[in-house]
This record gives C-alpha cells, sequence and structure tokens, in this order.
C-alpha cells in the first residue's frame, strides 16, 4: 500500500514538474516608484522597482518563462528584442499586432523561447512609449561546454544607453498626439541608467567601470534610448566590436560607433592604457532633426586601479559632429559576420519574395491647419505609402481566430510611385499618406530580399529598422536611390551581418534577406518610437507549413485577448471572405 501511494505521489510530482517546472520562470511586477534625476523627483514605471530594470541571464538555446504582473495605471506588454520566439508569437508582446495590452490589474506569463541568438538582447515594453524606463538586458551565453569565439574576457558588464524625460513619458505622447507635431525631446542620456558628470545633480552617482591593466573587458551594449541614435566611444581606448544582436562579427576595431534605438553591439576593451580615469561618452547622432534635439552627452568613468593622481576631469573622447552621416554609414557598411566553420551563415540565394519598401515622413492635413506641423498639418510616417493604423483586436488574434474587417492584406510589395526618392523639394502632395491596417503574406519557408528606402519627403531621416521573428542578414547599403541593375551586383553574399535592427542611412537604402520559416504574425517598424506611432510599421503573416511543427502553436491559456474567443472550427469557413488571399489564410489555421 505504502509503495503504491508513493508512486501516486510521484507521478502526481513529475506532472507538477513537467507542468511548472519543465523551465525557469521569472517574475516581472510593473509598477511606479520615484526616481530622482537631473534635480527632479517623478513616479516612473519600473520592473520590480528597478531602472534599468533586472537582467535575464540564460543560455542559447533555453526557454524560460517570466510572469508579468501590471500594477502600474497602464495598459502594458513586454517585448523581447531580437527573440525569436518560433511558432510562438502569442508572447512577442507587441501591443495591438500580436496581443492585447495587460491591463492594469491584470497579469500574462510569456514564455520566452530562444535558439540560435547568443551574445546580447535585451527586453522593452512594447505599448505607447513606456519603453522609456521599462527595458532591460538579456544575456545569452554559449551554451556549457562551449565558448565564445574569442579568449575569454576577464568580466562583462552590460552598458545600458537610455534617456531621461523630465515630463511623464505618457504627457510626452499625449502631447505629441494632441499638437500634431514633433514634440518634446529627452532631457539627458544614460548610461545604466546615469546621465553621468556633465548634467546638473548627477556627478555624484555617475556610473563607474573600475578596470585593471591588463586585463579585457566584455561590454554588452545596447541602445535602448526612446528617440537617438548614438555615438559611441572610450577616451584613449580603441574596442573591438565582436558581436551585435546575439551574433557574432568579424572582430572590428573602431574609436567611435553608432548605434541605433534597438541595437546591440558586443565590444572587447583592453585596459592596456596607462591607469588613468577616462570617460566613456554618448551622444546623439541625427541629420534630420536641422539643429533642434537633445544636444547633451552623458558620460561614464572608467577608473584604473592603483595608485596614481587621475587627470581632472578625466580625458574626454573624440566623438563625430552630431549630423556626420558619412561615419554611420562607414560603419554599418564595415559590419561583418564571423562567418567561421562554428558559426555559419545561410544567406538565401535565390528569392521568391522581391519586396522593395520605402520609408518616408509625411503630413496630413489638419482642421485650419491647427496642428503643429509644418503648415499646420499633422506629421506621420509611413512604409510603401502607407501609415499603419493600429486595429482595435489585435492583428494575431484576428488572424487566429478569423475575425473579418480587422486588417487587409493587401499591403504592396512596391510603392504605388516611383520617383527620385531622395531629390530635394519633393513635391508636397506626394506627403500625403494612405491610412491603414494592411499586412503583407508570406508563404511558409519562402526567401525574402527586402530593399528599404529612405526617402526625403518632408524631410530625410535614418531609419532604425527592426523586425520581429527573425534575423536578417544585411546584404547591401548605399546612399542615394537604390539602382535594381547595379546594386545588386555589390552584395555581400559572403559574410553579411546578422541583425534584427539595422540603421537604413538618412536618403539611402539598405537591402535585406530571410527565410520566411517562422509561422505566425510579426511586426516589423522603426525603432523611433515617435516614427513607430506616426505609422512607420508594417505586419508580416507567415502562413503555417505543412507539418505540425511548422504550425503555430496554440494560444496561451492566459493570454491577453481584445475580445472574447470565438470557437475556431468552422467559424472559419461561414464567414463572407472578400478575398482569395483572405480565405487561403484561415484555411491554413
Ligand atoms: C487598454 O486596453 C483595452 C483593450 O484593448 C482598451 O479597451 C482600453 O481602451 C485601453 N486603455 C487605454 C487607456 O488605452
Ligand atoms: C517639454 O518638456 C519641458 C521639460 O523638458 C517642459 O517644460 C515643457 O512643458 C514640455 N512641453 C512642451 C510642449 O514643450
Ligand atoms: C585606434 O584605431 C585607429 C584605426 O581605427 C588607429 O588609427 C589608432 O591608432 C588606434 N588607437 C589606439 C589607441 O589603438
Ligand atoms: C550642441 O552643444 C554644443 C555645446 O554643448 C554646442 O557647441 C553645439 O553648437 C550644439 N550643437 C547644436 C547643433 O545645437
Ligand atoms: C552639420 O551641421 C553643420 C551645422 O550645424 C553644418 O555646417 C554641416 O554642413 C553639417 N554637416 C553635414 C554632413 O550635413
Ligand atoms: C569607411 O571609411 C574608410 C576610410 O575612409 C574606407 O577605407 C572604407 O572603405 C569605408 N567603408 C565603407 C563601408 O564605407
Ligand atoms: C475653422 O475656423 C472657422 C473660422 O475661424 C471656424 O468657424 C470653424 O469652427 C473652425 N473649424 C474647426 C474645425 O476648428
Ligand atoms: C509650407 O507651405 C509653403 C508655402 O505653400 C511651402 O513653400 C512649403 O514647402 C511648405 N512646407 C512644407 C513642409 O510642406
Ligand atoms: C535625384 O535627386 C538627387 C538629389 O537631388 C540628384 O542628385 C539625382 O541626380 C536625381 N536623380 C535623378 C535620376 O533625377
Ligand atoms: C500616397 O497616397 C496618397 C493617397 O492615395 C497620394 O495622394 C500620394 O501622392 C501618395 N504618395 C506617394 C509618395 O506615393
Ligand atoms: C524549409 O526549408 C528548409 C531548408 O532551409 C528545409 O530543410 C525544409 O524541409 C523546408 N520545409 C518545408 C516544410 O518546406
Ligand atoms: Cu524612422
Amino acid at each position: 500500500m505504502k509503495v503504491y501511494i508513493s508512486k501516486i505521489l510521484g507521478f502526481l510530482l513529475s506532472l507538477f514538474f513537467y507542468h511548472c517546472q519543465a523551465y525557469p520562470h521569472y517574475k516581472f511586477v510593473v509598477k511606479e516608484v520615484p526616481y530622482t534625476r537631473l534635480c527632479n523627483t517623478k513616479n516612473i514605471l519600473t520592473v520590480n522597482g528597478q531602472y534599468p530594470g533586472p537582467t535575464l541571464y540564460v543560455h542559447k538555446g533555453d526557454t524560460i518563462a517570466v510572469d508579468v504582473y501590471n500594477r502600474g495605471k497602464y495598459n502594458i506588454t513586454i517585448h523581447w528584442h531580437g527573440v525569436k520566439q518560433p511558432r510562438n508569437p502569442w508572447t512577442d508582446g507587441a501591443a495591438y499586432i500580436t496581443q492585447c495590452p495587460i491591463a492594469p490589474g491584470a497579469k500574462f506569463r510569456q514564455k520566452i523561447i530562444l535558439t540560435t541568438e547568443e551574445g546580447t538582447l535585451w527586453w522593452h515594453a512594447h505599448s505607447d512609449w513606456l519603453r522609456a524606463t521599462v527595458y532591460g538586458a538579456m544575456i545569452i551565453y554559449p551554451k556549457l561546454g562551449t565558448s565564445y569565439p574569442f579568449a575569454k574576457p576577464d568580466a562583462e558588464i552590460p552598458i545600458l544607453l537610455g534617456d531621461w524625460w523630465i515630463q511623464d513619458i505618457v504627457e510626452v505622447v499625449d502631447e505629441l498626439f494632441l499638437s500634431g507635431g514633433e514634440g518634446n525631446y529627452s532631457n539627458a542620456f544614460t548610461i545604466n541608467g546615469q546621465p553621468g558628470d556633465l548634467y546638473p545633480c548627477s556627478k555624484q552617482d555617475t556610473f563607474r567601470l573600475k578596470v585593471e591593466k591588463g586585463l579585457t573587458y566584455l561590454l554588452r551594449i545596447i541602445n535602448s534610448a526612446v528617440q537617438d541614435m548614438l555615438f559611441f566611444s572610450i577616451a584613449g581606448h580603441n574596442v573591438t566590436l565582436v558581436g551585435s544582436d546575439a551574433s557574432y562579427l568579424k572582430p572590428l576595431e573602431r574609436s567611435f560607433f553608432v548605434i541605433s534605438p534597438g541595437q546591440t553591439f558586443d565590444v572587447l576593451l583592453e585596459a592596456n592604457q596607462s591607469p588613468n580615469h577616462y570617460y566613456m561618452a554618448a551622444k546623439a547622432y541625427t541629420v534630420a532633426a536641422k539643429g533642434v534635439f537633445d544636444n547633451t552627452t552623458t558620460t561614464a568613468i572608467v577608473e584604473y586601479s592603483g595608485n596614481y593622481t587621475p587627470s581632472s576631469p578625466p580625458l574626454f573622447p573624440y566623438l563625430p559632429e552630431y549630423n556626420d552621416s558619412h561615419a554611420a554609414v562607414n560603419f554599418t557598411g564595415s559590419l561583418r559576420s564571423l562567418a567561421d566553420e562554428e558559426h555559419p551563415i545561410n544567406v538565401p540565394m535565390e528569392i521568391n519574395s522581391h519586396l522593395f519598401y520605402t520609408l518616408s515622413m509625411n503630413t496630413v492635413l489638419c482642421p485650419n491647419n491647427s496642428c503643429s506641423g509644418p503648415n499646420g498639418t499633422r506629421i506621420l510616417a509611413s512604409v510603401n505609402n502607407i501609415s499603419l493604423v493600429d486595429p482595435k483586436i489585435d492583428i494575431l488574434e484576428a488572424y487566429y481566430y478569423c475575425i473579418p474587417g480587422v486588417f487587409g492584406t493587401w499591403f504592396p510589395d512596391f510603392p504605388p510611385l516611383f520617383y527620385n526618392f531622395t531629390a530635394e523639394d519633393l513635391p508636397m502632395n506626394l506627403e500625403i499618406p494612405t491610412l491603414a491596417t494592411e499586412v503583407k503574406i508570406l508563404e511558409y519557408n519562402s526567401t525574402v530580399e527586402l530593399v528599404f528606402q529612405g526617402t526625403n519627403l518632408l524631410l530625410g531621416s535614418d531609419h532604425p529598422m527592426h523586425l520581429h521573428g527573425f534575423s536578417f542578414y544585411v546584404v547591401g547599403v548605399g546612399v542615394g536611390d537604390f539602382d535594381n541593375e547595379i546594386d545588386p551586383l555589390k552584395y555581400n553574399l559572403v559574410d553579411p551581418p546578422l541583425s534584427n535592427t539595422i540603421i537604413v542611412p538618412v536618403d539611402g537604402w539598405l537591402a535585406i534577406r530571410f527565410k520566411a520559416d517562422n509561422p505566425g504574425v510579426w511586426f516589423m517598424h522603426c525603432h523611433f518610437d515617435r516614427h513607430m506611432v506616426w505609422g512607420m510599421d508594417a505586419v508580416f503573416i507567415v502562413k503555417n507549413g505543412e507539418s505540425p511543427d511548422t504550425k503555430m502553436s496554440i494560444p496561451p491559456s492566459d493570454m491577453p485577448l481584445c475580445r472574447k474567443p470565438v470557437p475556431i472550427t468552422s467559424k472559419c469557413l461561414s464567414f463572407s471572405i472578400k478575398s482569395s488571399i483572405r480565405r487561403s489564410v484561415c484555411s491554413t489555421l
């Protein structure tokens, strides 16, 4: 009898462990906490009271779960930036694209499925601009028993670049929409949450990196700023870039580099200079701003150990002029994948789907020219002249449950009009976009080449484009209009970098390739939150494959839905479905 009971107990325990302990769980409590910066105290939204938020430490190939409790007063979602989440768009976290927001008081268990990613990624809020304070690092170590493709560093330090807004961030966004203009700018940049020595009331808390001469440090650098690309440099030292977006690079030595919101770089810092104090510094890189932007500089201090009298102030690094687009595009064009035997690359060679997407700033008329954009207009932004309108029901939910009327499937492969995209003084009537909720359908396993073309409508700008659900190879980049005949001949198909976020240069183009082998709904957008909320977005639906392991997984039981789920069964077929594409979408479920 005793044996029998213990067997049952063992069975029940194994069930419990199977369901509850199959992978590690973390708890993220979203709540407001007061923080003081720039001589002002205000409540900011945090995870677990921390700013920046907690770091997640994982190994390549791990699956973990994070229980997100929303104890704040706003709707929120959390996105695991750069994690491909195979077959699992459900917990990707893009508000109104793959989920309804987590309401105040609600909870959502988000599964994070890592596969090939190795290096540095991060997580952040993905609704409104709440990521301004709700973000943190994700460090992905090599699998146990394997090592880095470079000598093991003596220490590893996350460096989160961010920004600080004196105003409440929700107020900033409300004002932006109310005025229709450019809105406000951040008041400081930060390194690990600290503005540094050059700002008021900040010096005592400047982030200090203590180093020992002769040792090598792996800096895991993340740009989590809401709105700005940043030039980054360390006085007296070059750094060696060895990874980006959780993929390895051929070592690239630089005295400075540019990093866009959403990007990560793993860089090696050798403490090989005379013992002293050296500033590490970051400031904005922006061409579009025409001189109006957050023109401040954040600093931290690299502090050698030992007995010496440090120079006062610490040595300051060279950073390019705020508008040095040559330096920025030169850097993007210099990145190469490691592409060695242990880290092979797999660039699609035959392309099934050729896409050409223009990235534009736009204007629409306001009643009585009452908005704050140029000539009283409202500023928007678009991809292929479509400015995305967020649906009321998230696209993944509408797709999975075949809810009609939420999105269309005619997102165009090309812009409606070909013109000299980068010419000066383009006609104003081209500035008006179409407002719509359209998605691009991709066949499972199809190969995609996507050329981004920045336009000079309204004003040219760099755009850090980010794709969810995939990493892509950056096969080409250039200035001016893309030349369909000449530029592809210059593609790098040998060792292009593998990224999830990349800067499309101002009045230039950039080409990526990826394989659509991840079924689901995946957001693609400019990682400037201003451009994102203005509509510089696109959505891909990658159809299911034939076999069960090539189809989307089922939604988690606590999925935040925008409406009550309807039974899937025959509902799909009984809708009056207008287009054949829509029918094929529904029939793949
Ligand atoms: C929060 O999300 C729900 C569900 O989409 C929506 O109905 C509500 O309006 C949102 N609230 C705010 C303040 O945005
Ligand atoms: C912009 O931000 C500043 C503080 O940084 C604030 O004083 C001002 O009211 C904000 N709003 C506008 C519309 O400028
Ligand atoms: C840093 O690298 C540059 C080339 O990018 C080189 O000219 C310079 O000498 C290097 N500086 C140091 C301190 O190694
Ligand atoms: C940025 O600030 C620096 C000094 O802090 C100043 O010299 C420079 O002119 C400013 N640049 C712009 C474009 O405002
Ligand atoms: C950068 O801006 C300055 C004025 O602040 C201007 O003189 C210079 O030509 C600009 N450089 C580029 C590359 O646009
Ligand atoms: C970057 O600039 C260097 C020095 O001017 C040049 O040799 C190199 O070809 C440039 N690289 C790219 C990709 O533009
Ligand atoms: C536009 O201006 C006219 C004249 O001042 C006014 O009568 C009208 O109400 C205004 N319309 C709007 C939408 O503000
Ligand atoms: C504003 O209107 C003027 C006069 O019609 C025009 O010259 C200018 O280009 C307009 N500006 C923008 C940004 O549309
Ligand atoms: C497009 O505009 C650019 C910038 O004004 C100019 O250099 C180029 O020659 C134009 N191209 C064509 C084909 O007109
Ligand atoms: C975008 O679409 C609008 C409305 O159809 C049109 O007026 C405008 O000229 C288009 N602009 C471009 C650049 O295609
Ligand atoms: C998808 O492509 C891969 C090669 O990249 C191939 O191994 C696999 O069989 C394909 N799957 C389907 C369902 O076509
Ligand atoms: Cu943009």
